[in-house]
């Protein structure tokens, strides 16, 4: 069922409150204030200069409003080929809305059957074939956030049960209808939530740089960056407005605003920093330091845009996709998305999303580190081996060196 609702905000606690109650230790403190001083001072001499010098900071630089539309980049439709190809009209709803489904992959016992199976490797196997080393376990663990979120992040190229159901014709057949015949699922993870756990904020990406230096996906050819890749969200179990759904901005990929001005801060924080008050050089510091993962730092922009250009999220359209377990939705990451917090009392959300995109895109193209925000502060690591499971098609493309996964042998 898919209900609908204005209210971004709703269920997300502020920023300022998350701070007031979470305190930072005595070393951690001290360098924030140290390096804010250091900010205050320089940027006496500094903005001045840069300013004669044309190099002031512009938080809404390179903003390019209006994306526009994109063209499905697949030619197979079930008018003729059938099975699970998608229709004309549902991909003219695709390109209007950035979202196809939800739609059922498997049935409640199949889904009920997984998500257990799920559980039960994230217990005893992915510590094994983790992508992240011992240093960011540890921190995990020190701060509470150890959870298949993290550690199930690309285990679908590990195990086959995960594999089998990531390349499923239920889900390749209407991606090449998308997509394309030739493609990738080049990154899997999981989105759990516990009773009382936060949801996810909102965010928006087309080629999934997130905090690296470039982008993790780079195409070949002129792509719009709502079609660079696609994710397909399974609910291992039912999400309601209760459990944490999915809840999405339809079309929201014409407008790459968000996206954009995260990329603008990153690529200069010293000159954001500098176009800021003392207290707020503090509030965006350790946010940036000091927060799990990357949805407070969207947060941190969030907040800021609103100030900026309110009329940003003005007039959208947001959809709750409430989904029964087995059923999933095909996406673009470009539409600004998000989750509710999880306030029952004793039911846990599940989901697995695999990210697809065509052989001709490189991925990981640059040997470059990501960097996982930690609450014991950023901790590299890397991605770059990390391998792509075949979906369908010619996985290899003479135009790309991307790395293809084996089938696992278990
Ligand atoms: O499940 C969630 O809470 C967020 C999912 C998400 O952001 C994604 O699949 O890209
Ligand atoms: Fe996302």
């Amino acid at each position: 069922m898919n209900t609908k609702d204005h209210f971004m905000t709703d269920g997300y606690e502020a920023l300022d409150s998350y701070w007031a109650r979470t305190k930072l230790n005595s070393s951690q403190t001290i360098e924030l204030h140290f390096i804010a001083v250091l900010t205050t001072v320089l940027k006496l001499i500094i903005k001045p200069l840069r300013f004669l010098l044309g190099k002031s900071f512009d938080l809404l630089a390179n903003i390019d409003e209006d994306l526009g539309e994109f063209d499905v980049l697949g030619s197979k439709r079930k008018e003729e080929y059938k099975e699970n190809y998608l229709s004309q009209s549902e991909i003219d709803k695709f390109i209007n809305s950035g979202i196809h489904g939800p739609f059922q992959v498997m049935n409640t016992k199949e889904a009920e059957d997984l998500a257990n199976e799920c559980d039960n490797l994230f217990k005893n196997h992915f510590h094994k074939t983790t992508a992240f080393g011992e240093d960011i376990l540890h921190s995990l663990k020190a701060s509470n956030d150890y959870s298949i979120n993290y550690l199930g992040f690309f285990q679908g190229s590990k195990y086959r049960r995960l594999w089998d159901v990531l390349v499923h014709p239920k889900l390749s057949q209407p991606l090449q209808s998308l997509l394309g015949d030739d493609l990738l699922c080049w990154r899997s993870q999981f989105f759990e939530k516990k009773p009382g756990q936060e949801g996810t904020f909102w965010h928006q990406t087309g080629t999934f740089r997130e905090s690296d230096e470039k982008p993790k996906l780079e195409p070949t050819n002129p792509t719009h960056p709502a079609i660079v890749q696609l994710t397909v969200w399974i609910a291992l179990r039912d999400t309601n407005k209760e459990t944490g759904c999915l809840r999405m901005i339809e079309g929201s990929f014409r407008d790459g605003r968000f996206e954009r001005i995260v990329t603008n801060i990153q690529d200069d924080l010293f000159g954001y920093l500098m176009s800021l008050s003392y207290s707020e050089i503090i509030k965006t510091l350790k946010t940036i330091w000091y927060t799990t993962g990357n949805f407070k730092k969207a947060q941190l922009i969030f907040e800021k845009i609103k100030k900026t250009i309110p009329s940003l999220f003005n007039d959208i359209t947001i959809r709750n996709l409430e989904m029964k377990a087995g059923e999933a939705i095909i996406f673009t990451s470009l539409n600004t998305h998000a989750s509710y917090a999880n306030t029952s009392d004793d039911r846990v959300r599940l989901a697995m999303a695999g990210r697809y995109t065509r052989s001709d895109v490189h991925v990981f193209k640059h040997e470059s580190t990501s960097i996982l925000p930690t609450k014991s502060g950023g901790i590299p690591y890397n991605i770059n081996h990390e391998p792509s499971i075949p979906v369908c098609g010619n996985p290899k493309s003479p135009k790309t060196n991307n790395k293809i996964a084996e089938y696992p042998p278990i």
